[in-house]
């Protein structure tokens, strides 16, 4: 119920009695005032004027279900969320929570992880109350081969999502880092369950350092935040709804061929180095390359000196600029 009364309030003009409440909720006033006094203990301001009702004067920067569920605008991504305080990682909560059998779109999200998944085993810096921490859990019907293309489906969303929201300009690193002033403010790590030849669900954890102000030194030069770039705190929850606004969209447009097809042009748009020289790091070799972005599958099209084509799947390679991480 808090959730609908924030939303209630979040998009009214002027004050809002509390019988407009009760008969919207079909509650009693002793259950609105009692949700009220939480809400304010969560940390809304909530002015309460006799004759005349309630409104929020002022929110705080809170990622929990009600602050979410009250603003997402999306029709199934992210409208239910299962918010934790503390955990490992949200995207081994999600695992534990789609074992059980939770509903395709539900989102984690986490004010700190302690064990936050980078790819291949690495590590992701998730400091408390600073970024977002988030994983969400799809259950897609689609061909086990087509599902690694999610991640960019992600990386799209973050990407217009983010700057949407800020009016900044960040750019995908292929396949699915995202980069502001050519150093990484987001990171996405897709894992899936399958069965022979279905997906039983994939989970799409999104890392975005939103107010982080300052990053372990081993990660210092690569690293950054919005608020970083921005020159001020940023609302946390804000980025999460839009960032999931688009990924409910682009996700139901990657579902109609089950590709990256209708895509492809605006992921290419936002891509970062596209059209300029790349250094392929594979098991033993470094070769520069051209790239020329992505086709409809998600491989990144890679020239070499004789003008020859290859077509580069994510995992297979790294690709960094020629002095540094892009
Ligand atoms: P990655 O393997 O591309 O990046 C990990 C590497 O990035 C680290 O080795 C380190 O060098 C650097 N790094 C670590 N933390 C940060 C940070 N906060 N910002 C920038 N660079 C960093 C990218 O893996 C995938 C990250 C996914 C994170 C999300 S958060 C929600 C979900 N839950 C979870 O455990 N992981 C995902």
């Amino acid at each position: 119920m808090k959730s609908e009364i924030l939303r209630i309030l979040r998009n009214a003009v002027d004050y809002t009695s509390g019988q407009e409440l009760c008969n919207k909720l079909n509650v009693s006033r002793t259950a609105i005032w009692k949700n009220i006094n939480i809400l304010k203990e969560d940390g809304y301001e909530i002015d309460s004027v006799t004759n005349k009702g309630y409104m929020i004067t002022s929110y705080p920067d809170v990622v929990t279900g009600n602050e979410i569920e009250s603003r997402i605008g999306t029709k199934i991504i992210g409208k239910k969320i299962v918010y934790e305080e503390t955990v490992d990682s949200t995207n081994t909560l999600a695992r534990k929570y789609a074992d059980k059998g939770a509903d395709h779109g539900t989102v984690f999200v986490a004010e700190t992880q302690q064990q936050g998944k980078g790819r291949r085993g690495r590590k992701w810096e998730s400091p408390k109350g600073t970024g977002v921490w988030m994983s969400i859990l799809l259950k897609p019907e689609i061909e086990t081969v087509n599902a690694s293309m999610l991640t960019l489906v992600a990386a799209l969303a973050g990407v217009e999502g983010i700057n949407e929201c800020l009016g900044v300009d960040s750019k995908i690193k292929w396949p699915n880092d995202l980069v502001l002033d050519n150093k990484k403010i987001c990171g996405m790590l897709t894992e899936m369950s399958t069965e022979i030849e279905t997906i039983n669900y994939v989970i799409v954890g999104i890392g975005i350092n939103v107010n982080t102000e300052q990053f372990p030194e081993e990660i210092d030069n690569v690293a950054t935040s919005l608020s970083i770039q921005f020159g001020k705190k940023i609302n946390r929850a804000g980025i999460i709804c839009s960032v999931l606004e688009k990924f409910e969209y682009y996700y139901n447009i990657f579902l109609e061929t089950e590709d990256l097809s209708a895509l492809m042009d605006i992921y290419n748009e936002r891509l970062i180095n596209i059209g300029k020289q790349v250094k392929l790091i594979r098991k033993n070799e470094e070769v520069i390359r051209v790239s020329h972005g992505i086709n409809k599958l998600g491989e990144l099209l890679v020239e070499d000196e004789e003008n020859n084509i290859e077509e580069i799947m994510s995992g297979e390679v790294s690709v960094r600029g020629l002095y540094g991480y892009v």
